[in-house]
């Protein structure tokens, strides 16, 4: 252990995966407003240590579902950017053959289940997967994330309610930044959503998601938990959301002095360059080091998005229907 609670061999991969989820967005952002990217993205910069904290846990067999925000769920998972950049731009060598984009993107391979489009839709089809788990004994755990609005949705209490009954490998990540759309959360959310859970019977955990040694210690209990047997843990991760709810939104709810202190107060890669630092774990250097090699990999990984081609014509009515065997 580091001292921080995490492993000093995890300490570079969990810097480099916030940068490069926070690079991929910052960058996605910028290429928008070139119009190539079709479409509209939902931007997860400032969350990025909810992601790579709970992520750090699973192994490749794990599964993950995700929300509308769904790049910094895909890359935790190890999701490669040059396909998830290609789906953005719609190109045949992209995650889901450019037919997706951005809320859509899935890797059934690294057991990422996909974004989704449909606020909490993910929970269900993530107690499905706890559940085939569980009957083949494999001892590989579910992992939903779902934002504060979608605890206002009913399909969440029937998921924490099937979860519990059933005693699933599951964990569900609720991350609150605040808002659903421009309406924060304390005009539509009643209680508390750790009692909420509490009500099912289910452990439930609070977080600061700025805090990715938090975030990492907390999960570490409830995946454990889950792979031992012991059912369903929430969490409950209060984090920020740099952008505004998509990439068009003007943002206008919410100040320039306010968005400024966020920026300032609540970064987890400033955070984790901090805590590093307090404790003499990795130089300056090290981590610029890391920034310079992402930013690289983006940049290679926007060029050959840019020069791949569109699917062919002929693709337009192929994977409508799922072949099963
Ligand atoms: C079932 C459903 N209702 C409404 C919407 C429209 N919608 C899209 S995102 C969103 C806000 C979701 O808020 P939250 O779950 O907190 O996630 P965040 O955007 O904050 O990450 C809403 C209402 C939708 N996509 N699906």
């Amino acid at each position: 252990m580091s001292g921080l609670q995490l492993p000093q061999d995890k300490l570079i991969e969990v810097y480099r995966n916030m940068r490069m989820i926070r690079r991929f967005e910052e960058r996605v952002m910028d290429e928008m407003a070139t119009g190539d990217i079709p479409g509209n993205t939902h931007l997860y910069a400032g969350e990025e240590a909810s992601a790579v904290g709970v992520c750090l846990h699973l192994d490749e067999g794990d599964y993950i579902s995700s929300t509308h925000r769904g790049h910094g769920h895909s890359i935790a998972k190890g999701v490669d950017i040059d396909s998830m950049m290609a789906e953005l731009f719609g190109k045949a060598s992209g995650t889901c053959g450019g037919k997706g984009g951005s809320q859509h993107i899935a890797d059934l391979r690294k057991g990422m289940l996909g974004a989704n489009g449909i606020v909490a839709a993910g929970a269900p089809i993530t107690c499905g997967a706890a559940l085939s788990a569980k009957l083949l004994g494999t001892r590989n755990v579910a992992v939903a994330f779902a934002g504060d609005g979608a605890m206002n949705e009913g399909v969440m209490s029937e998921s924490f309610n099937l979860a519990k009954i059933w005693m699933l490998p599951i964990v569900f990540v609720i991350e609150d930044n605040g808002f659903g759309e421009a309406t924060a959360n304390e005009h539509v959310s009643a209680g508390s959503f750790t009692r909420r859970a509490e009500s099912f019977d289910i452990p439930a955990i609070e977080v600061d998601g700025t805090d990715v040694f938090s975030v990492y210690a907390a999960a570490g209990q409830a995946v454990a938990r889950a792979r031992n047997g012991g059912g369903p843990t929430m969490l409950h991760v209060h984090v920020p959301r740099y952008y505004g709810h998509y990439s068009g939104d003007p943002d206008n709810y919410r100040t320039p002095e306010e968005k400024a202190a966020m920026r300032r107060e609540r970064d987890c890669l400033i955070n984790f360059r901090k805590r590093v630092a307090e404790v003499s774990l990795l130089e300056a250097d090290e981590l610029d080091a890391v920034d310079r090699a992402v930013d690289a990999e983006i940049d290679r990984a926007v060029a050959a998005a840019r020069a791949a081609p569109f699917p062919p014509l002929s693709a337009l009515t192929t994977d409508v229907y799922v072949k099963y065997l």
